[in-house]
């Protein structure tokens, strides 16, 4: 583990571990969490050896969203501007994980809420433990869902659940989460992160570059017009197709073995 505190790293197989690490905190995020996240997430964007992260939270939790202890108001002064460290704090790191050209998958380790919950949401394949749950807890407090959570919920799930689970704060548990199309799977708490990490490592031994379109094609889809995604596929395909991995694929296939992909 490469250890800066708040967020632990470690590189294996491809796969780069992000743990959010203030368990006594429910990894609640502080600027300095906020800041060894976002640095994480970039070195993932840099190193052609990161093929794939793996997110998961220390501890009990996966993440409890902003710490609400540095937004206490009984400390005086005047109140905080939201809209400055969403763009900040928030927004950036978001942006980091929707732009990777590479896999990002959660394991939603325990629960998962405020902005804990929509940066889960916001990764490309989340995986939870059956008892975790995704709350968001923003109208307790008087704020609307942030960190993507307004755009997601809403696209995957429709206004009537989005708004429903938007305005109760009702936790919204892990099985039920998968029922309804908002994570990928739900497995027994004790291996949340062991086969997250055997996907993540699955995926980080394919052909990044293709998976790396993969992602952001589909995430183009829901933007564009049928033709205009048509041309998205022809450009992105062209790439594709001009990788080592998709020669290796194609030869592998011919020649009856599996193929061993560089990520090239
Ligand atoms: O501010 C901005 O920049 C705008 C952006 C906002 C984004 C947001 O995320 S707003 C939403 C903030 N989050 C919340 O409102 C959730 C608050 N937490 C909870 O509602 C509950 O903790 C949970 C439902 C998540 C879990 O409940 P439970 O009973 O399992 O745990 P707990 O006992 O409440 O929490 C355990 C400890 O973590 C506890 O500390 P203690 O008493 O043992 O010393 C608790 O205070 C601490 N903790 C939990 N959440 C937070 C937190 N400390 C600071 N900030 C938190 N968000």
């Amino acid at each position: 583990m490469s250890d800066t505190g708040a967020v632990l790293t470690h590189l294996e197989d491809g796969v780069l571990t992000i743990t959010l690490n203030r368990p006594d905190k429910l990894n609640s995020f502080n600027e300095d969490m906020h800041l060894g996240f976002r640095q994480a997430l970039q070195r993932a964007h840099d190193e052609a050896a990161v093929r794939c992260v793996l997110l998961t939270g220390a501890g009990r939790g996966f993440s409890a969203g902003q710490d609400l202890g540095d937004r206490d108001p009984r400390k005086g002064g005047p109140a905080p501007d939201l809209g400055h460290t969403l763009e900040t704090f928030y927004n950036p790191t978001l942006r980091l994980i929707r732009d990777l050209a590479k896999p990002v998958v959660c394991a939603v380790n325990g629960v998962a809420a405020g902005a804990g919950a929509n940066i889960a949401l916001c990764c490309d394949i989340v995986i939870a433990a059956r008892s975790a749950k995704f709350i968001q807890a923003f109208s307790k407090i008087g704020l609307i869902p942030d960190a993507g959570g307004s755009w997601n919920l809403t696209r995957i799930l429709g206004e009537p659940r989005a708004k429903a689970l938007a305005m109760t704060a009702e936790p919204l548990p892990a099985e039920k989460a998968r029922d309804w199309g908002l994570i990928w799977d739900v497995v027994d708490d004790h291996l949340v992160v062991e086969e997250a990490f055997v996907l993540a490592k699955r995926l980080a031994s394919g052909p990044t570059r293709g998976l790396g379109l993969t992602k952001l094609a589909i995430q183009a889809a829901s933007e564009n017009s049928f033709d205009d995604q048509l041309d998205l596929e022809r450009d992105f395909q062209q790439e594709a197709g001009r990788t080592e991995d998709y020669a290796e694929g194609v030869t592998a296939f011919l020649e009856k073995r599996s193929a061993e992909f560089q990520g090239r």
